[in-house]
């Protein structure tokens, strides 16, 4: 039909070139278009039905063959009414204060608030702690509004940075950037934050410094308010940048402490609390508007988070402070209760379903226990049970993902391992099958750790550490075997990186006379490492990316390949072969079609393409291929797809 409604159109007839055709007539040229796009989508379909999925780390199935059903929301001003009409969201919030005065008066005001505000993680630590980062953009789009609503008194929504940015072109195809300014139009209210990593921006290693307010300018052009900057070795240098770059894009700047030991032991003689004070005067000094203890292992105990947070409060009256946590012990729960007790003024919670273990701990739990205090969250206990309720499905939806954590685990306060890192190494050596494996990769952890001189561990020294300690279980080394033979070993490339200093510098310094043995005639860094690079033209960047790619190259994607330069093409090339399959609802993006089954798949707004698999053909012998018959709208399409078993 299309191609006779292009033959009859009476421009075509009339000879007129191609090109002003397609300007005269955008109605056909955006049929092209859509045809084109439904074609990609059902090669990717296509792909699915005969190879499965390809999603690294994604085991069998999604769990959820139905829709996630969004529930009934109670109507705010009349709960016994008919149930909300999230149609628009909630235009009240939080984020109004920093839009209309700024991030100082944010920082005043949450510090005047009288109860406790709360983070909510589950867009980013959580399902990054959980289910290896791969939570897709349509599943907070869908119940985006809703949160507008049900969380308008949260201090911020924590959505983007960390693995997310990534994650999302590496094994979801997204762009992260649409990721953002999509959730910013569906939550115009609350604040929505980032985790940075500081010098080392949303990657793993250390960027030039144009680099870095580069990335920050554009996070605050397409939405983000708030920036959590945080450097894996608390190396103020590499803070300094961070904290600039955030502020000079008009960003709320949160600036973090990397909690590692135990600040209430008596035997802890690194991260003590004199430690931690001076550290937090350094970041004062930068003129930061909030500061955030970041506890990424949930190493600290309750008696610890009265000490902490109690003396910073002494010290900083004026100061907010916002506490971090992972549950993998089970403790945290407890410890934000004493911080908010101690005077902190908001603390992360994840919605119930996707809370616990090595995320952050329930949201539920912690607003009620605070209801009872004076310290309310303004966040109502009917709302949390419906967010709930949708989430228990996304868990499940994505269960392909879970690490199997069944349990809390004390052996963290030895070996002091990040959450999501947790949840990785695990996998990792459940794979390899062997029961006593992971004991021993946390021993070893313990032992890596102490090579590197007790350092913080958290993205990327944290990965440094993982690294270490999985060699030394391959090559059946011992820490003292490591040190006798550090001069002839053959190091894991990020360990002799982080022994020459492209991190940073670690609390204390490095360890000597190893560090020498080990990076041997290396350069060594012994400042910060970005002071030393080059910095970038993103003009040319550009223009060599519109080359390669084509004009739709925005500036952002200039910056996603500053940060992932092969994760960005390899995500162009695949967009080009299948197109933006963001749309995709999960469980057809991740699980292999039934033959007969009617996909529902809304391409744009008003859109909807109704996808039936018809048929798998069998394999051609000569190419190793299989056509798969589709009907879409009513018509019948077929694919030609490689069969790879
Ligand atoms: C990250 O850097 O991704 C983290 O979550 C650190 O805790
Ligand atoms: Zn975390």
């Amino acid at each position: 039909p299309f191609l006779f409604r292009l033959l009859t159109h009476d421009v075509f007839i009339g000879g007129k070139t191609w090109t002003t055709f397609i300007d005269d007539t955008p109605e056909l040229f955006k049929l092209v278009q859509s045809q084109n796009r439904a074609q990609k989508l059902l090669a990717y379909l296509g792909d699915l039905a005969v190879n499965g999925s390809s999603i690294k780390g994604q085991q069998g199935e999604p769990g959820l063959k139905d829709d996630v059903v969004v529930p009934p929301f109670q109507n705010r001003d009349d709960p016994n009414g008919p149930p909300l009409d999230a149609g628009l969201p909630c235009e009240v919030g939080w984020r109004n204060i920093i839009v209309e005065h700024g991030p100082d008066a944010f920082a005043k005001a949450v510090r005047q608030y009288p109860g406790v505000l709360i983070m909510d993680t589950t867009w980013r630590d959580a399902h990054q702690s959980l289910l290896a980062t791969r939570l897709r953009t349509i599943d907070m789009v869908n119940i985006a509004k809703e949160t507008s609503y049900a969380l308008a008194n949260a201090y911020s929504l924590e959505c983007w940075g960390g693995a997310t940015f990534d994650v999302a072109m590496r094994f979801l195809y997204e762009d992260p950037w649409e990721r953002l300014r999509t959730l910013r139009k569906l939550v115009p209210n609350i604040p929505l934050q980032a985790l940075v990593r500081g010098a080392n921006g949303v990657g793993y290693t250390s960027y030039p410094d144009n680099a870095i307010y580069d990335f920050s300018k554009k996070a605050v052009e397409n939405g983000l308010d708030i920036f959590r900057v945080f450097d894996s070795l608390n190396y103020i240098e590499n803070l300094r940048l961070g904290i600039d770059a955030a502020k000079k894009a008009g960003g709320v700047v949160e600036a973090v402490v990397c909690y590692s030991g135990d600040v209430a032991s008596p035997n802890e003689t690194k991260y003590t609390l004199k430690y931690y004070l001076d550290f937090v005067d350094e970041l004062v000094t930068e003129g930061i508007h909030v500061l955030c203890i970041k506890d990424m292992a949930g190493l600290l105990k309750p008696e610890a988070a009265k000490l902490l947070v109690g003396s910073i409060r002494e010290k900083y009256p004026d100061l907010p402070i916002h506490l971090h946590s992972h549950d993998t012990a089970g403790i945290s729960t407890a410890s934000m209760l004493a911080a908010a007790a101690a005077g902190a003024d908001v603390v992360d919670v994840a919605i119930d379903s996707m809370s616990g273990l090595t995320s952050q701990p329930p949201m539920g739990a912690i607003c009620s226990a605070l209801e009872q205090t004076n310290l309310g969250t303004g966040i109502r206990y009917a709302d949390i049970q419906a967010l709930n309720l949708y989430w228990s499905q996304v868990r499940i939806l994505y269960q392909c993902f879970e690490a199997n954590v069944r349990a809390s685990d004390s052996s963290v306060f030895a070996h002091e391992m990040p959450g999501g890192q947790y949840t990785n190494l695990m996998f990792q050596a459940a794979q390899l099958g062997l029961g006593t494996q992971w004991t021993e990769i946390k021993q070893k952890y313990i032992e890596a750790n102490e090579l590197c001189g007790n350092i913080i561990k958290v993205t990327p020294s944290s990965k440094v550490v993982g690294d270490f300690a999985q060699w030394m279980v391959q090559n059946k080394l011992s820490k003292q075997d490591v040190l006798s033979r550090a001069e002839e070993l053959d190091f894991p490339s990020s360990v002799v990186e982080f022994f020459q200093g492209y991190l940073g510098q670690p609390v204390g310094g490095f360890p000597e006379p190893f560090r020498s043995k080990v990076i041997r005639n290396k350069p060594r860094i012994d400042g910060r490492p970005g002071a030393s690079m080059e910095p970038l033209d993103f003009k040319k960047i550009k223009a060599e990316l519109r080359a390669k790619f084509g004009k739709h190259i925005t500036d952002s994607d200039v910056t996603s390949y500053v940060m992932y330069a092969k994760v960005f093409e390899e995500y162009q090339s695949f967009v080009e072969k299948y197109g933006d399959l963001s749309v995709l609802p999960t469980r057809y993006f991740l699980g292999r079609p039934d033959v007969g089954e009617e996909m529902h798949i809304s391409i744009e707004q008003g859109k909807t393409l109704i996808i039936r698999l018809m048929a798998v053909g069998p394999v051609i012998e000569s190419r190793a291929q299989r056509d798969v018959w589709f009907e879409v709208n009513g018509e019948i399409r077929a694919v030609s797809v490689e069969d790879q078993n």
